[in-house]
């Protein structure tokens, strides 16, 4: 099987990731070496994005709290004070509840908890993008990081055989942390190439007196279709930048786009 990430995320102005990646095999390109599997048994499922990319299928073997698996290494290296970006990409049924966690230890024999977060989220049906921003307790030396479904012998919707599915795990050091990363990213990566077509769409066309044809035409009282994607793509032939509007729920005077970047793969 072949295997692409499946990053694609909405602009933030939140902290954003900038350091290494932690994980060695959150992606699960060279299967399921590393992972470890709590409650359930794992398989590689090319069916979770209809096209020939794995993810991780999960099913309970188990009726007891929670099942699921944590990403490679384990433990990794984790400062406290220090701020990170987890992501994930998870699919469970619509409506059910699904935790993404991390543990903090204080040593390097991951026998010597000292805290962690569970981060909730509810399940859309298709594989959904997670992001959560945390800080380890100080005296974090090292963690652990995974996702798990919930449900007991007390919840009388769990059964064996339930199943999600999980890809493109990763834990990386974020801006905003007092100093310990600097604020760059990894040439030639999806976060460097994202925030130059950033750079585009919030420059207002003329602005650079230098190259007065660089930005984006401020859509403000236009009506129909913005199109971010003529400028993003011409002013950054690295990316693919596909552009989703809808009306705002409320205000129907207010329309909301969505800029998703890619990697551009042809030529
Ligand atoms: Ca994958």
């Amino acid at each position: 099987m072949t295997d692409v990430p499946h990053f694609s995320y909405p602009f933030r102005f939140g902290p954003r990731a900038v350091g290494g990646e932690l994980l060695s095999n959150g992606d699960l390109s060279i299967g399921l070496d590393g992972w470890t599997l709590t409650r359930c048994t794992g398989e590689l499922d090319d069916t979770v994005y209809g096209d020939a990319a794995p993810g991780l299928k999960l099913t309970r073997t188990v009726l007891q709290p929670h099942f699921g698996a944590n990403a490679p290494p384990w433990p990794f290296p984790l400062v406290g004070g220090q701020q990170y970006v987890a992501r994930a990409r998870v699919r469970t049924a619509a409506g059910a509840p699904m935790f993404l966690y991390v543990d903090y230890y204080s040593d390097d024999a991951g026998a010597n908890w000292i805290g962690g977060f569970d981060h909730k989220f509810i399940g859309s049906g298709g594989m959904d993008a997670i992001e959560v921003t945390f800080t380890p307790d100080p005296g974090t030396k090292v963690g652990d990081y995974g996702a798990y479904q919930e449900g007991s012998t007390v919840d009388p919707s769990a059964a064996i055989g339930d199943v999600f599915w999980m890809d493109d795990l990763s834990l990386r050091p974020a801006t905003g942390s007092a100093g310990r990363a600097a604020a760059v990213v990894e040439q030639d990566t999806l976060d460097e190439i994202a925030d130059c077509v950033l750079a585009v769409l919030l420059c207002p066309l003329g602005f650079r007196v230098e190259l007065p044809t660089f930005g984006f035409q401020d859509p403000t009282f236009t009506t129909g279709p913005v199109d971010a994607k003529t400028p993003a793509e011409l002013w950054e032939p690295r990316a693919t930048v596909l552009v989703r509007e809808h009306q705002d729920v409320f205000d129907e005077l207010v329309r909301r786009a969505t800029t998703t970047v890619r990697v551009r793969s042809e030529n």
